[in-house]
């Protein structure tokens, strides 16, 4: 495939195929001409869809997510790139798939300076651009030629930002909150009144007090980040800017449990998202269309009077976000991709991670594992863990699986026979291919990719996810894929 021809297949429908690269100077200030919106993005860390209350959950209160929602659109097919803190948030920032970042592919490594993100480009067009807590990362901000985080100047708060923002310039903001990451105060959940019966357990869990009790601790902290974005709503309305503010709330992966983050299951990879703008995006409506997060940098952009780049692969929701519709708004969004490169380093001489790339449509979600001799969530280690070890140490047993309570129950019972398949689900070895139907299995216990009934579906699926991944450039179906293994952690 000549350059032009891989441009016009990776830019989507977005840019035509002769778009430069650099910002449209002219178009820039036409636009700034007319009032430009403000941006505020606050970022859940690790938040899974459907642990929302507007989504059904009958525990965990998010009355500020579903204040969004409901005002304006909520996405119930948004998926990350990738299942990992800096890969996914690479991704968003840049408007690209990570396999396409280098080393930003990776877990606590770096984001090469050439790899521009949507606040770096909102800010040479007159926005004034910042964040809070956590942006880009874990990882080395400047090692890849960056003077400061990807996402953009460091603010100790709002306040801070606000008041360091020149008159009439409109804002772009990122509200990194660390929520709901572990660790967790163990039963802040349960103390705060939340009841251990009404926790819905997903079958790839046990089902005991242990387990319930790790997730209303989760849920405590999601409703922490819910209530502090809701302050943030409360300072927009009193600055008299709400209703010109474009406002997101999202997870950069799913939930820290076992068979969850850093995989590209479900579990994993799907997130809430929504997404409001008062008078200008029909609010009350419910989208079904797949989207996935780096489709948020083409938006801001095109929200700016800007265009992106050839070199972003995301797509912008402008028309679904100012259309009218509900349900399946653009019929070319019927599928999504995802991916996962290295989390944590812990296959002991292997320093690579565990490589996988996943397409997920309406009723099947089909992965590749690249490398299914490996591990999938980390060594299991030349000796036993205690209990307390797994449930407070990261870099041990199994370590890409965040060290907690459902961990640390699942692996210290894991010779029990009641035990043993949640063990081998959550970390045992995997085949190359696996493939789910969700409308039989939805919470993807079951590989039905060697089963003669679907081979047809995994030829199909394997063909339609090969051709995308050569189509945006990826190491692992168009070159040395093992150059993501190579990158150091740090670096
Ligand atoms: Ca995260």
């Amino acid at each position: 495939m000549n350059r032009r021809a891989f441009l016009e297949r990776t830019t989507g429908s977005i840019a035509a195929a002769a778009l430069p690269q650099a910002l449209p100077q002219a178009l820039a200030q036409s636009a700034s001409a007319a009032k430009r919106p403000n941006i505020l993005f606050a970022l859940a860390d690790d938040w899974m869809w459907p642990l929302a209350s507007i989504a059904g959950d009958r525990v965990v209160k998010t009355p500020t997510f579903d204040r969004v929602a409901r005002s304006g659109v909520m996405f119930t097919n948004a998926y990350v790139a990738a299942p990992s803190c800096s890969p996914s948030r690479a991704a968003m920032l840049t408007g690209q798939w990570h396999w396409r970042l280098e080393q930003g592919a990776n877990l606590n490594t770096t984001l090469p300076a050439k790899f521009r993100t949507y606040p770096d480009l909102l800010e040479e067009s007159g926005y004034h651009a910042g964040f809070t807590r956590k942006g880009w990362g874990p990882g080395n901000e400047t090692s890849g030629g960056r003077k400061r985080n990807p996402a953009g100047a460091r603010y100790a708060d709002f306040a801070a930002f606000v008041a360091a923002r020149p008159k009439d310039k409109p804002f772009c903001f990122w509200f990194g909150s660390q929520d709901p990451h572990r660790p967790y105060e163990w039963e802040s959940g349960f103390k705060s009144g939340m009841k251990l019966e009404d926790v819905h357990v997903p079958p790839y869990l046990p089902d005991n007090e242990t387990v319930r009790k790790d997730i209303c601790d989760y849920y405590w902290k999601v409703q922490r980040y819910d209530r502090e974005t809701g302050e943030l709503l409360r300072a927009l309305e009193s600055m008299g800017e709400l209703d010109n503010t474009i406002v997101v709330m999202s997870g950069d992966n799913g939930w820290p449990f076992p068979r969850s983050k850093a995989t590209v299951y479900e579990t994993g990879t799907h997130v809430p998202l929504a997404i409001s703008w008062p008078g200008h995006f029909p609010g009350g409506r419910v989208v079904e269309d797949f989207v996935s997060l780096t489709d948020l940098a083409p938006t801001f952009l095109e929200a700016a009077g800007l265009i992106p780049g050839q070199q972003v692969t995301g797509r912008s929701l402008m028309p679904i976000l100012r259309s009218r519709k509900s349900g399946q708004v653009e019929r070319r969004r019927d599928h999504v991709l995802t991916g996962m490169e290295r989390h944590v380093p812990c296959r002991g001489e292997i320093k690579g991670g565990y490589p996988q790339r996943a397409l997920r449509n309406r009723q099947f979600h089909y992965m590749r594992n690249f490398k299914p001799e490996r591990w999938p969530a980390g060594d299991p280690g030349t000796e036993p863990s205690t209990y307390e070890q797994l449930a407070a140490s990261t870099f041990r047993t199994y370590a890409d699986i965040d060290a907690g309570p459902s961990k640390a129950w699942i692996v210290s019972h894991g010779e029990e026979a009641a035990a043993k398949p949640f063990l081998e689900r959550c970390a045992g070895k995997r085949s190359e291919r696996e493939l789910y139907d969700l409308k039989k299995d939805p919470y993807q216990l079951k590989n039905v990719a060697s089963d003669p009934k679907y081979a047809a579906v995994v030829k199909r699926l394997d063909a339609q996810l090969t051709a995308e991944l050569r189509a945006t450039g990826d190491p692992r179906a168009v070159g040395d894929g093992d150059v993501f293994d190579r990158y150091r952690t740090g670096s």
